[in-house]
């Protein structure tokens, strides 16, 4: 099986840790961002993560995939079903100021090359504005997601999120955060840092391992 990923697409990582977390092997294709002939090939659309299962199987939703592989509920996915629209609205809130701080950094990871890292600036660019105003307004975006850790994130993690026992929620959380360790100058509080290193050895999450193979 192939797994067609962006290192850092938070959506692409809720699958590596679902993945790692449940035990599923796979092999690792990471692809340029600049790619559009690869996925169009695959699914029609240029998104990923991909799943390549067989020649005719391939999906590009992330809890669609992780879903099908977790017959057996190890992921508790009655927890996001009871409050999905509370979580989606949490993890939209906290990519907000995530993208906006990490999109300048994660350009310069080695994900990245000229083309690409020309390419995905362009293009988010249209969306957010000049990379160079996003870090001009670093300050805000910062104090932005500060606030939502410290309201409405911290408050809910007890080992996990609202519970003792990793469910999909905090793979989702634990995604969408992850970025904002490449980002130098923030620090998460004792409490968040903690929580986020246990979902990582839980799901044997290793941010950049990619590059070191
Ligand atoms: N709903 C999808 C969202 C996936 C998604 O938004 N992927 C982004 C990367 S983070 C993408 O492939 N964007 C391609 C592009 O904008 O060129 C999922 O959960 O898997």
């Amino acid at each position: 099986m192939k797994l067609y990923h962006y290192v850092h697409c938070p959506f692409c990582i809720r699958v590596r840790m679902g993945f790692g977390f449940l035990g599923v092997a796979y092999e690792s294709k990471v692809l340029p961002y600049n790619d559009e002939k690869t996925p169009i090939n695959l699914t029609g659309v240029k998104m990923l993560p991909i799943l390549e299962e067989s020649p005719t199987i391939k999906l590009n939703e992330s809890l669609e995939i992780l879903k099908k592989w977790d017959p057996t509920n190890r992921l508790s996915w009655e927890t996001l079903e009871n409050q999905k629209n509370e979580i989606e609205i949490l993890i939209s809130k906290i990519g907000a100021p995530v993208h906006s701080l990490c999109m300048p950094y994660w350009v310069w990871t080695p994900e990245f090359n000229p083309d690409s890292r020309q390419y995905f600036q362009l293009k988010k660019e249209l969306k957010r504005g000049p990379f160079k105003n996003l870090m001009l307004k670093k300050n805000v975006f910062q104090e932005e997601l500060n606030s939502l850790l410290n309201t409405h994130l911290e408050p809910q993690i007890r080992s996990y999120y609202q519970g003792e026992s990793l469910t999909i929620i905090d793979i989702m959380i634990a995604a969408h955060l992850w970025g904002m360790y490449i980002f130098p100058e923030f620090q998460f509080s004792p409490k968040m840092h903690s929580y986020l290193q246990r979902v990582s050895a839980q799901t044997h999450f290793n941010y950049h391992e990619d590059f070191w193979k």
